[in-house]
């Protein structure tokens, strides 16, 4: 009977019904490509324990539905407390909305976006989008982090700028994207001073690299691709200003050219300034269109 019921709770999670994104809002975005349109999601307001890091309740996750093909051009996520407003201290950690659950296949081809704590909001560069269609099983993803003494409510918002299929002026070029993380598991501990670490891999198609962003975490310090076949740097992200200040990222519609079989490393360097261990997440999160 126990058996029973725990089946029954596998599998209507696992077949909860995908939640429609048909609500369009006129967006201030412009673009030559289209009239724009927005559309917006949330968690339910969540209640999280003080030293919760990384964290990705089931009850905050999604699965999401176009009912019509839309181009997505902006992904922004937000936090904001009981009374709507944005709290001071910062509890996103990072946020995916994909096409696969990004937690299970972290290094394919995905269609998607993320967006963290730094980085809270992705612009495409001009002329490219990322193509949804009714085919496509969106889930989301939201992650936490309540660094606080105390425990918090608070949720996550997001906003998407798109052009709808039926407004499309002139066509986009769809961009994939592909996630590497420094390390696995993705959440780690980084003592007084500076920490470097790399991952190496090959990325096995002929495409361009249209945009790039990191995650970090507070006191992380810069992230960067280097192509090791051509002992080449291809790009360094760095903080703006502050160590929790906003990352830089790569947005360029001329791109990288990339080769199948080029060997790529990416290196992450966290700088911290106090005695205690601080918690870390490091990773790129990269856009590419095909040739
Ligand atoms: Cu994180």
């Amino acid at each position: 009977m126990k058996l029973a019921i725990l089946l029954l709770a596998i599998f209507s999670r696992a077949g909860q019904a995908a939640e429609a994104l048909s609500v369009f809002h006129p967006s201030g975005v412009h673009s030559e490509y289209g009239v724009t349109s927005e559309v917006e999601f949330s968690t339910p307001l969540m209640e999280l324990e003080s030293g919760t890091l990384a964290h990705h309740l089931p009850a905050a996750m999604k699965n999401l539905r176009f009912e019509e093909p839309v181009w997505v051009i902006g992904y922004k996520a937000s936090i904001v407390d009981t009374q709507g407003k944005t709290p001071r201290e910062n509890y996103l950690c990072h946020t995916f909305l994909a096409d696969q659950r990004v937690d299970q296949h972290p290094e394919n081809e995905l269609k998607g976006f993320y967006s963290d704590a730094f980085t809270p909001e992705v612009r495409l560069p001009d002329g490219f989008g990322i193509l949804f269609s009714p085919n496509d099983s969106l889930h989301w993803m939201p992650m936490f982090n309540n660094r606080d003494d105390q425990p918090v409510r608070v949720a996550m918002k997001v906003a998407l700028t798109l052009i709808r299929g039926k407004d499309l002026k002139k066509p986009l070029q769809p961009l994939y994207a592909s996630l590497r993380s420094v390390q696995v598991p993705h959440l780690f501990f980084v003592p007084r001073g500076r920490d470097e670490r790399t991952v190496t891999f090959t990325l096995p198609f002929e495409a361009s690299i249209h945009f790039l962003g990191t995650h970090l975490h507070p006191y992380g310090a810069s992230v960067e691709l280097f192509n090791i076949s051509r002992n080449e740097l291809v790009w360094e992200g760095r903080r703006t200003g502050g160590p929790e200040s906003p990352m830089e990222v790569y947005s360029s519609v001329k791109g990288y050219a990339i080769h199948a079989g080029e060997t790529f490393r990416i290196k992450a360097i966290y700088d911290n300034p106090a005695e205690e261990k601080i918690d870390a997440m490091a990773g790129l999160f990269m856009l590419y269109a095909r040739r």
